[in-house]
């Protein structure tokens, strides 16, 4: 397997070139059921530990189906599979740019939940057009065993969200394994409660967020991901979800720039414009890295073929 490692503002994309599971040529979405059902072993080989940790964003190269897309994707971690990435298209431009695949401009790419556009602006900045994001329910307040009521509202995406009000601890690196604990702690009570994005999807990213922020940003996030591992990005769907509950709370105008900053300190700047169906189209803008070529060896003998999943 031939692997591609890059970093979006720290958040690490591994990206399989040569050597994936061939899912065939349907839906980027039925492929993702495929991958799931019966190739999830490739997630594990690439991802788990002990050739990687649950930080890092797998992604498959796919051929799409729309032949006016330049690729299709699927994202997936420790944990399983993500409808969509920010981190993970801006570190795919990125790559691809890198390999020489692709050259600056506007790429539509095929993704599980729907086709963004991405528009690479230099050899290593991306602004994306995510999918159409919106929030679901305002409000939601959950009671939290040792922490008590815990409020906030739980938005999509690409991928689902619960942004807490404000954050409890102050966000910053020293407080990750804290925060860690008590956001995980957060959506074990969501599900708990039976509180779940649309058609009961499982909400499996949780949001602080500290606006304004010690920094000249407009707010500074922390944001857990579904395999425990914290966002060291400022999370691109996490953002997306951000700014639709921004537009619906009329705290931010179309076209207007939010600077959000990750708890390691990186940037993505965002803005939206009004989608279709009453949510927001996020546009977000960051910078991505490439720091490894990578040829993965699974040998027969090895107890760990298959990774620690
Ligand atoms: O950037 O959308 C994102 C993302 C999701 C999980 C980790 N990063």
């Amino acid at each position: 397997m031939r692997v591609i490692d890059s970093h979006t503002g720290g958040e690490p994309t591994r990206i399989i070139i040569e050597g994936g599971p061939d899912l065939g040529d349907g839906p980027i979405s039925d492929r993702r059921a495929l991958f799931a059902e019966k190739y999830d072993h490739y997630r594990t080989m690439c991802v788990c530990e002990p050739r990687c940790s649950d930080a890092t964003v797998g992604a498959l190269l796919c051929d799409p189906v729309d032949p006016t897309c330049t690729a299709g994707v699927i994202f997936f971690n420790t944990a399983g599979y993500l409808g969509m990435c920010g981190h993970g298209v801006i570190g795919l431009l990125v790559t691809l740019a890198y390999l020489g695949k692709i050259n600056p401009g506007a790429h539509r790419i095929e993704t599980p939940v729907g086709i963004v556009t991405a528009e690479l602006l230099t050899a290593n900045k991306v602004r994306l057009e995510n999918i159409e994001s919106y929030r679901f329910r305002s409000n939601v307040t959950v009671n939290v065993p040792g922490l008590g009521a815990v409020t906030g509202d739980v938005a999509w995406g690409g991928n689902w969200f619960f942004l807490v009000d404000g954050t409890p601890l102050a966000l910053s690196l020293k407080n990750v394994s804290e925060l860690t604990h008590v956001s995980s702690k957060i959506r074990r009570a969501l599900s708990d409660a039976g509180v779940t994005g649309k058609g009961g999807a499982e909400i499996d990213h949780v949001e602080f967020f500290q606006d304004p922020p010690e920094s000249d940003a407009d707010s500074r996030n922390f944001v857990l991901c579904p395999g425990g591992a914290y966002d060291r990005s400022p999370c691109g769907t996490g953002t997306s979800a951000k700014l639709a509950c921004l537009a619906a709370d009329g705290k931010l105008d179309p076209e207007e720039i939010w600077v959000q900053e990750s708890i390691v300190g990186s940037r993505f700047a965002a803005s939206y414009r009004v989608g279709k169906g009453g949510g927001v189209i996020p546009s977000i803008t960051g910078e991505a890295f490439v720091f490894g070529e990578t040829q993965l060896v699974f040998q027969n003998d090895d107890p760990f073929r298959l990774g620690i999943a």
